[in-house]
Formats: structure tokens, C-alpha cells, sequence
């Protein structure tokens, strides 16, 4: 079976074929960076499930392996199921990891380590007898009970971690304790919880500095340091995560209350972007972000297309210096990828202006641009009202005129506007003080003619101060992916879409503005993006 080529990705992360979902298991040993993921060999829907493994330098160009791990087990026959790797100091990685053992589903927790610690890209992996499952709770509903995280050692001399879970409707992540990462005992209260969420799949949990963009290694702790814990809510495919204080002689995480710790909480990303997973990178000192980016495409298509599931570019994560929420940004490697630049300085965007950004590979392309305006005094009335930023998207859209805003980019456009994706911004007026709402949408509801395919208007508020009269905006453009970071990364949306005329040669790039205030292109820059290697 052929794959089709005209929607994949030249620079996000992809298999030369099939199904890929979540990210397992990312780490950085002895100057390579593995990145393991949910596969199945044999075809484009998710079933068979493996750990596809690859490898780099740079976490940007991929060599493909063999898979890493792949049900042979009595404890994992029936799947492979994610997991996350610990680097043991002096010992090198261990890999924990969800076993299906039966047809029901039942699930278990495994463990697997390099059957050669000397093989530098750690090919083959052993699930070890002794041990294995190291975790089976026969008190716990078994087909909700997955996930574990990367581990983490406390002063108390117990290496630490979560598995995802849920009880009734109440979502949680169970915390267990080991003093040789073999034997695990669960500690008597979830370290969280939350209800009416769900089963809490790939919980993530680790800690932020309050000082700087450094990452942390999992194991620190102290006065400089806050905690974030993710998770991935099955009902719907999307995250939130909050910001908040790890207890750890007290087993608990208590979320500090600037954001909701559920539905309508914070996201990494308000588009297409599910079980994501982070590491700390030592050889740079940050902490490193990978997600599955789900294909908005039908079944059908990804059959015929012979492959199924990209992963987000990579991101650096840090707390914002306000300490409400994360920033995250494409990791500077990805910056080697960029070829010929094209600039576009002071342009004005009067109400209604289209304009082409010419020269560029506008299927393939990196475009970082700040945005000025000159007053805010025309920005629309905030109705509180509108609690949720994606139904303010889907009414608001790029068409109707604002007074500040809707500007931003059409992406992946055909040349005459029958295809087009949306990233833009508009700006209300909040009822008190003078304050403002940023309003950020990526809208696939025009991007291709193809009527059956999911074209959400993906939305999220940005927490920006807008005192100096400027906002920026970056879109990587991948064929079928429009990822964008608002705000130098404090709100981003990844929108998978598959134009069917705007499509390699054939697709353009323009700025807009449809609101009443004019909008100032201050600089844009625009590289045309050469593939990665990922064979
Ligand atoms: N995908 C895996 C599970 C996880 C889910 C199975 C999240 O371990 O809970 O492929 O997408």
C-alpha cells in the first residue's frame, strides 16, 4: 500500500507510514534524544499497538528504528500501552509503561530497561520476569489505570510516580512509592483528584522554576520552585493543567486557584494536541514538550492516505514570570530548518486589507511577525457573557468587522480565497479598568472545500499586556498543520486542515485585518522551511 504525500508533513515528526499516537517515554541519554511512540505497524487506524522508536540529535532530523517495545508478555499480550522513562542515576533509563493483559482491557503497570546500556541509540529493551507487572491493583478498575509518568526521588529515599485513573466520573492520578523502582506501594490518597473529569489519561507532573526559562529535573524541589500537573481527558481529547504547590511529605498537590482545575482550565494548546508528555533536557537545562497532534481528517482518508498522526514540533516550557501560566516556544533547533527569508516592515492593514506576503513556500513556512496598533479606545465591549473562547471563534469568525481586530494571518490560502485558515486575534474592551481581552482563534472552518472533514474554530483568551500597543504572532505552516503561538507562546493553537487547491506550489500567505483601527505589520519575517530527515 503507497502513502499519499500530498498532506504530510516535511518538518513535524511522522513515521514513513501507518497510525501514530501519543509520545512515549521522550528523553535525552548520553547525547541522543529517543522519542517512542503509540504505533501500529500494520495499517492507519489505531489498533496493534507498539512503541515505534526513533532517535536524534537534535529532536528535528529522526533516524527510525525497530520498535522499542511490542507485546510479548503474559502482562502486556493485548497492547503496549504509554508510558514515560526515568533516568536511574549511574544506572541509565528505565522505561514504566501500561501492559494490557486481556481481552477485557484489564491494565497493569511494566517496567522495561536496555537489554545493552553500551548501544548507543538503546534499541532493544527487556521486560525483565522478576517484577513484572510491578504494579497490579486488584482493588483499582482495571480499564481505567494507565499511563505512568516519569519517576521522581524525594528525601525520603522513594523514588515517586502517577498512573492515571479515574472513580465514578472523578478523574485522578494514583501516586506510588518505591525504594528500588520494583517494588511500588501505593500511597492511601490519589495525590489529586478532581471531579466530573473523567478518566485522566497521560498525567504529567513536574517542576517550574519561579526565576528564568530553565527546566528543572524532576527531582528538585524547594522554595524557588512551583509544580504543574497535566492531564488528558479521554472524553474529548483535549488537556488542561494547572499551576500549583507539591506537598511531597504530604503525598497531595494543591493547585493554586488563578485557574480552573477542570473542563475550562488552562491548555497547552487549544487545538488539535492530545497526551502530551514532557522531559527535562539537561544538555540544554529546559524541559521539552511533545504531543500527538490527532489528524481533523475521516477514517476513510487516512486509509487511503496510508498514515495516521503527527506530533507538535517540540516545544520549550517554562512559567511565565507572572506564575499563572506556562509559555512555550519551538525548540531553537527547529530554526536550522530555515531557509530563504522574506521581510515585510511597516505595512498598514486598513479595515479590509488582504496582503500577500510573496516569495515564499507558503505550504512549508515559518512566519514570526509583531503586530502594532496605535489606540485601543475602539476595541469592542467585553459581554462577560462569553466565558468560552472557542464559541466566541465560532461566532465572531474573521469576516464580521471589529473595532480592534479581527488581523492576523490567512494561511494555507488559495489564490483566489476559496481555501484559507485563519490565525488572528481580536481585541475587547473589558468592563473594568481599562483592562482588555485578547481573543485568539485558528479557524478551519474555510480551509479546505472538502466537505467531510472536522474543520473546527479552534479558540483560546491570551494573557497578554497590551501597554505597549503591540501583540506577535508565529505560525509554522506544514502542509497539514497550522501551528501558532500567540503572544511569544502564552497561547497556542495547532489546527491540522487538508486545503484541496492551496496545496504545495499553490498556496499563499497573506496578513489581514477586517477591524476598524488600523493594524501595523511592524516586521515580519517568513522562511521557507526545509524538510527534516525522519528515515
Ligand atoms: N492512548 C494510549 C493509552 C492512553 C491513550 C493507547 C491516550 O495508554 O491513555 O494508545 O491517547
Amino acid at each position: 500500500h503507497s502513502v499519499d504525500t500530498l498532506h504530510r508533513t516535511g518538518f513535524h515528526f511522522q513515521p514513513p507510514r501507518n497510525w501514530i499516537n501519543d509520545p512515549n517515554a521522550p528523553m535525552y541519554y548520553n547525547g541522543v534524544y529517543h522519542l517512542f511512540y503509540q504505533y501500529n505497524p500494520k495499517g492507519a487506524v489505531w489498533g496493534n499497538i507498539v512503541w515505534g522508536h526513533s532517535v536524534s540529535k537534535d529532536l528535528i532530523n529522526w533516524k527510525v528504528l525497530e520498535p522499542g517495545l511490542y507485546p510479548s508478555k503474559r502482562f502486556d499480550k493485548y497492547g503496549c500501552w504509554s508510558g514515560s522513562a526515568t533516568i536511574l542515576p549511574g544506572k541509565g533509563p528505565v522505561i514504566l509503561y501500561t501492559g494490557v493483559v486481556d481481552k477485557k482491557g484489564n491494565e497493569v503497570q511494566c517496567y522495561a530497561i536496555p537489554e545493552n546500556i553500551s548501544d548507543p541509540f538503546l534499541r532493544k529493551w527487556v521486560k525483565p520476569d522478576a517484577f513484572n507487572p510491578i504494579v497490579f491493583d486488584d482493588d483499582i478498575n482495571g480499564s481505567a489505570f494507565r499511563d505512568p509518568t516519569t519517576a521522581w526521588w524525594s528525601k525520603d529515599g522513594h523514588w515517586r510516580m502517577l498512573v492515571g485513573g479515574k472513580v465514578k466520573n472523578r478523574g485522578m492520578a494514583y501516586l506510588y512509592r518505591s525504594k528500588d523502582f520494583v517494588n511500588w506501594v501505593r500511597a492511601k490518597h490519589p495525590i489529586h483528584s478532581a471531579p466530573h473529569t473523567g478518566m485522566w489519561e497521560c498525567p504529567d507532573f513536574y517542576p517550574v522554576s519561579l526565576r528564568g526559562r530553565n527546566g528543572l529535573d524532576p527531582s528538585v524541589f524547594g522554595n524557588n520552585v512551583k509544580h504543574v500537573m497535566k492531564n488528558s481527558l479521554d472524553m474529548t481529547r483535549y488537556e488542561y493543567y494547572t499551576v500549583g504547590t507539591y506537598l511531597w511529605n504530604k503525598d497531595k498537590y494543591i493547585p493554586d486557584n488563578t485557574s480552573e482545575d477542570g473542563w475550562g482550565g488552562l491548555r497547552y494548546d487549544y487545538g488539535n494536541f492530545y497526551a502530551s508528555k514532557s522531559f527535562y533536557d539537561p544538555s540544554k537545562n529546559r524541559r521539552i514538550l511533545w504531543a500527538w497532534a490527532n489528524e481533523s481528517d475521516t477514517k476513510e482518508d487516512d486509509v487511503k492516505k496510508g498514515w495516521a498522526g503527527i506530533q507538535a514540533i517540540p516545544r520549550t516550557v517554562w512559567l511565565d514570570s507572572h506564575g499563572r501560566q506556562l509559555v512555550q516556544w519551538p525548540v531553537e533547533e527547529l530554526n536550522s530548518l530555515r531557509g530563504k527569508e522574506v521581510n515585510m516592515r511597516n505595512q498598514k492593514l486598513k479595515k479590509g486589507d488582504y496582503v500577500e506576503v510573496k516569495g515564499i513556500t507558503a505550504a512549508q513556512a515559518d512566519v514570526e511577525v509583531t503586530f502594532s496598533f496605535s489606540s485601543l479606545d475602539k476595541a469592542e465591549a467585553f459581554d462577560p457573557k462569553w466565558v468560552n473562547a472557542e464559541d466566541l471563534c465560532v461566532q465572531k469568525g474573521l469576516k464580521l468587522e471589529g473595532g480592534v481586530g479581527p488581523f492576523g494571518f490567512l494561511t494555507l490560502a488559495s489564490e483566489k480565497l476559496e481555501e484559507f485558515t485563519p490565525v488572528f486575534f481580536t481585541i475587547f474592551k473589558a468592563s473594568n479598568n481599562n483592562k482588555h481581552v485578547v481573543l485568539m482563534c485558528s479557524d478551519a472552518r474555510s480551509s479546505s472545500l472538502n466537505s467531510e472533514l472536522y474543520k473546527p474554530s479552534f479558540g483560546g483568551f491570551v494573557d497578554v499586556n497590551l501597554v505597549n500597543k503591540k501583540i506577535s504572532l508565529r505560525s509554522l505552516i506544514d502542509h497539514s498543520v497550522v501551528e501558532s503561538f500567540g503572544a511569544g507562546g502564552k497561547t497556542n493553537i495547532l489546527s491540522r486542515v487538508y486545503p484541496t487547491l492551496a496545496v504545495n506550489n499553490h498556496a499563499h500567505f497573506f496578513v489581514f485585518n477586517n477591524g476598524i483601527e488600523h493594524i501595523t505589520v511592524k516586521n515580519l519575517k517568513a522562511w521557507n522551511m526545509k524538510s527534516a530527515i525522519r528515515d
